[in-house]
């Protein structure tokens, strides 16, 4: 929420809020830098006396001042892009939260539970009714949301078009009537955040603002299960049956399960264990040695027998070692000369390798340099947030799967 005096842009609660402040830290910063550093330019130039009446070109200066731009625009571009087609993506979503939009309050959806659907409208307090809380702002029924867990949101209109907003977790996205529009979010931290509609939409549009509770995925299962459970109108829980039979067959499975699972994981890392510390190092020196034995023996042998000849006949040995050397550097020359498409051939091999090394070294080096600068978090955080993603998704699973079995 934004308060008096608030100097740049509201604390990120999600994931991608977090890396828009990022971006929005790092423009600044350029931003700042430039404007400082011509307006230092400027002022010397009017009020310095430092003016050189000869002084006509400078080559040199001029490709600076053109090459070091196009530096600056790419560095402010290329991480906005980047988290434009970030911004887009939905990853595997565990939760969704559809958002009808309407003259003047907003409707929100959960409809992931099987056989049943559970709706309700969010109305803005009314002053004369606000008991706590923020005027304007303020909502009877709060969009539940779940923390750290990657979420789908629908966004659609019934009437004329709103557009569903909350500055500090980075969306705004239109509700247009016969559309739905698709977002991702996941709220970073739990907390009560808020936004208002962002689409001129009738006399009421400043009085329908969007309140969202982000809570931990046990908090947010309980409290979807048990909105569920009254839409279903089962709240005391479906009485299953049984039978001894059934929990026979039960156990045997689970131990069947057991049995297979624990015998192929075995089995799998032994081959492994095998593979990549016996076959694989065992196969390269035995390979490598016998070929490097093979060509040191024959090399040898050869050596041997010359140096034999040159103790006997040093003139001929000679010779015929000339000959030999000589006769390498013709046979080269000669291969060019008579076949020179093979020639060229390798030579352009050998040319196109070379570049297309260099060519991925440098892409390399580019593609570095890029995502170091277009994402504003630490690694640690990256991490942390997969770690705490995968760990709520088994979690939400867990207890949905608890509650709906059989
Ligand atoms: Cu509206």
């Amino acid at each position: 929420m934004s308060i008096w005096g608030q100097f740049g842009l509201q604390e990120g609660s999600t994931v991608m809020g977090v890396e828009i402040q990022g971006l929005y830290d790092h423009g600044m910063f350029i931003t700042i830098l430039v404007f400082s550093a011509v307006g230092t330019f400027l002022y010397s130039v009017l009020v310095g006396k430092s003016i050189g009446r000869t002084y006509l070109d400078g080559q040199v200066l001029e490709v600076v001042w053109t090459i070091l731009p196009f530096f600056i625009l790419l560095a402010l571009g290329l991480p906005s892009i980047k988290l434009l087609y970030l911004m887009d993506e939905v990853n595997l979503p565990e939760v969704t939260v559809k958002v009808i939009g309407h003259q003047w309050y907003w409707t929100y959806e959960y409809s992931d539970m099987r056989g049943s659907s559970y709706s309700f409208d969010s109305y803005m307090i009314h002053d004369n009714f606000l008991l706590k809380g923020y005027r304007i702002l303020e909502v009877d029924n709060r969009c539940v949301m779940p923390t750290m867990l990657m979420m789908r949101v629908l966004i659609t209109s019934g009437d004329v078009i709103h557009s569903w907003a909350i500055p500090s977790a980075g969306i705004k996205v239109d509700a247009v009537p016969g559309r739905i529009n698709q977002s991702s979010l996941c709220f970073s931290r739990s907390g009560v955040f808020y936004g208002q509609c962002s689409e001129l939409c009738g006399v009421n549009h400043s009085f329908m603002p969007i309140c969202a509770e982000a809570v931990g995925v046990s908090v947010y299962a309980g409290w979807i299960i048990s909105n569920h459970d009254v839409v279903l109108g089962s709240m005391s829980g479906g009485a299953s049956s049984w039978s001894w039979w059934g929990v026979l067959v039960a156990i045997l499975k689970g131990i069947g399960k057991a049995i297979y699972w624990v015998t192929s994981s075995y089995a799998m890392y032994l081959y492994y264990l095998f593979y990549y510390s016996f076959y694989v190092p065992s196969k390269f020196v035995v390979v490598s040695s016998w070929s490097f034995a093979k060509w040191l023996f024959s090399s040898s042998v050869s050596l041997w027998e010359w140096c034999l000849w040159f103790y006997d006949f040093p003139v001929e040995a000679s010779l015929y070692a000339v000959g030999w050397f000589v006769n390498g550097v013709v046979n080269i020359v000669v291969f060019i000369i008579t076949s020179p498409v093979k020639a060229i051939c390798w030579f352009t091999k050998c040319v196109y390798t070379g570049v297309f090394n260099l060519g991925s070294f440098c892409y390399g080096v580019f593609e570095a340099m890029v995502n170091s600068m277009s994402s504003f978090t630490s690694d640690e955080f990256h991490e942390s947030v997969m770690r705490e993603v995968n760990w709520n998704t088994k979690k939400l699973i867990w207890i949905l799967m608890n509650r709906y079995k059989g």
